[in-house]
């Protein structure tokens, strides 16, 4: 159709650099933003294809997330709001890497049999990297569609909810910024009403913004919080470098708060991400020693909610909470044996826990990092929405069920979301008049290592069950068994990275020393 002839001409304008390979993994594309240009203009098709594949909107969200301003990407959301399917990253991958543009194309038309005449939509969006404008330029010049759409700045999250909320008309919210912030921030006033005695202090939290999209969004929803929540924002990108030396990432691998950040002991603070679709809290006590909130006590305060409001509300839906290998052990532990919900671990990758996710009526999902959110069945949400319109039920079901439903709304349910993730937890701590040094008392970490290993391949090494085991090179997880064995408390793992070309070796035990010892002992076992 016209939509080839159309490539030929403004291929021109974006030529592929001799001798680059991309790969469009768990992450997306993602490099040097310098290299990226032909392949922007190639996603823009890509989605132009999918939407006509799926007759629906797709979402195209140009960003490196948390890697260095340098960097680049771009990221494919699928109508649900959903990170795009494996079976299409392929085409992502061969078509960002075609010398013949045209062939590659045509046969992703042929294999998919998509209907050229078909309409395409296709939302844009980008971070505030200084590469971003240029990027996203080229993305829309690759988008043939009829009625696209470009968002301009907005956070990843944001651009995963607009495309949801465009594919079903409606009922998931308004497809605007300010459909967003309205849903989100109503819910939240409507939770934090169940807080009694809530004081101003209470309302108070500190949020680097790592210089990001994250920071710019809070500003503009600052006016929908009515001062329930009253955010000092740090980081906000007024003087210092998009994610250096402060936000999610790096306080979570560097245990330590952003650079310059004065802290004052016992006041709650948070980070985001370079896009806004990671966060973790944290705070330090009298002695001045620094704790960290990572994605599992956060996992763990929100399915801890979620159960004891279903509980109260009588209503039979279970809770699940999924992780990854790397969640602290004790975390598991306190989930599994006390708090009695599902625990289930997938494979590294939103995706994957995405998926794991969506086979139970409510699930958290979190990795440690940061990312996650909560899902809810369509049958769960049904029971909720029906006992809280239930004229018959006693003031505590009321109450419980009222408060399910305002949590649905508070949450973005297409992906991570560290706007979203912040007024829940906010709305957590404050209906439970609980304190940061509380929340985080509810199960002490198990201490533990990560380290990083050369090898010559590390495609050598291939795991099962989630990652936590690996079944080649023939004798290496016997080697890492018998060094745990040494250790109390003690799990250890060996996995390929996907972002980078080392082994990432993970440890845990009772002391910091027996951590540190069993990961240098299992790294020297890696080959
Ligand atoms: C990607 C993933 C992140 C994961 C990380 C692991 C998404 C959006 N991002 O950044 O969730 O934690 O990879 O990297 O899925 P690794 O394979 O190098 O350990
Ligand atoms: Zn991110």
């Amino acid at each position: 159709g016209d939509m080839v002839g159309e490539v030929e001409k403004q291929s021109i304008m974006h030529p592929k650099p001799p001798g680059l390979t991309l790969h469009y993994g768990t992450a997306g594309l993602r490099t040097n933003a310098k290299h990226l240009d032909h392949a922007m203009f190639r996603m823009g098709l890509l989605a132009t294809l999918r939407s006509k594949n799926t007759k629906a909107t797709i979402g195209v969200m140009v960003t490196a997330s948390h890697n260095p301003e340098e960097d680049n990407g771009l990221k494919l959301i699928d109508p649900m709001g959903e990170m795009m399917a494996p079976a299409w990253e392929h085409y992502a991958t061969q078509l960002a890497n075609a010398d013949d543009l045209l062939t590659v194309l045509k046969d992703i038309i042929e294999k998919e049999a998509i209907n050229m005449s078909q309409e395409a939509n296709v939302f844009v969006g980008k971070d505030t990297r200084s590469s971003s404008a240029r990027l996203s330029q080229a993305v829309l010049d690759g988008v043939s569609a009829l009625d696209g759409h470009n968002y301009g700045l907005v956070t990843t999250p944001q651009l995963h909810y607009m495309v949801r909320c465009q594919n079903t008309k409606g009922k998931y919210g308004e497809a605007t910024l300010d459909g967003y912030y309205s849903k989100l921030c109503q819910a939240f006033i409507q939770l934090t009403k169940n807080a009694s005695n809530r004081t101003d202090d209470q309302k108070l939290l500190s949020v680097d913004g790592a210089n990001g999209i994250g920071a710019l969004k809070v500003r503009e929803m600052e006016s929908h919080l009515k001062k329930e929540l009253q955010i000092s924002l740090f980081n906000d990108g007024s003087q210092g470098k998009l994610n250096y030396q402060c936000g999610a990432d790096f306080v979570k691998v560097q245990q330590k708060p952003p650079t310059g950040f004065k802290m004052n002991p016992g006041e709650r603070y948070c980070s985001f991400d370079g896009d806004a679709d990671r966060i973790v809290y944290y705070y330090t006590d009298s002695e001045g020693q620094f704790h960290l909130l990572d994605g599992d006590k956060i996992a763990t305060l929100m399915s801890t909610f979620l159960k004891e409001l279903l509980e109260q509300a009588g209503l039979n839906l279970k809770v699940a909470v999924v992780q990854t290998a790397y969640a602290n052990g004790s975390s598991t532990h306190y989930l599994e044996n006390t708090m009695k919900v599902i625990v289930r671990c997938a494979k590294t990758g939103v995706k994957h826990l995405h998926h794991a996710a969506q086979e139970f009526d409510v699930a958290v999902y979190f990795e440690s990092n940061g990312h996650g959110t909560v899902l809810f069945s369509e049958a769960a949400e049904e029971k909720i929405c029906q006992l809280a319109e239930d004229p018959n039920i006693n003031d505590e079901k009321k109450r419980a069920a009222l408060l399910l439903q305002n949590t649905i709304n508070v949450i973005n349910q297409t992906v991570g979301d560290a706007i979203s993730d912040m007024l829940f937890i906010e709305a957590i701590l404050a209906i439970k008049g609980m304190s940061v040094q509380q929340w985080d008392a509810v199960y002490a970490d198990l201490p533990n290592r990560q380290l990083k290993v050369k090898v010559a391949d590390r495609r050598a090494i291939d795991t099962t069950d989630a990652e936590r085991r690996a079944v080649s090179p023939p004798g290496m997880q016997d080697t890492v068994d018998s060094l745990v064995n040494k250790y109390k408390q003690a799990r250890s793992f060996v996995r390929p990275s996907g972002t980078e070309d080392i082994v990432r070796v993970y440890a845990e035990a009772d002391t910091q020393e027996s951590a540190d010892a069993l990961a240098h002992e299992v790294s020297l076992a890696v080959y």
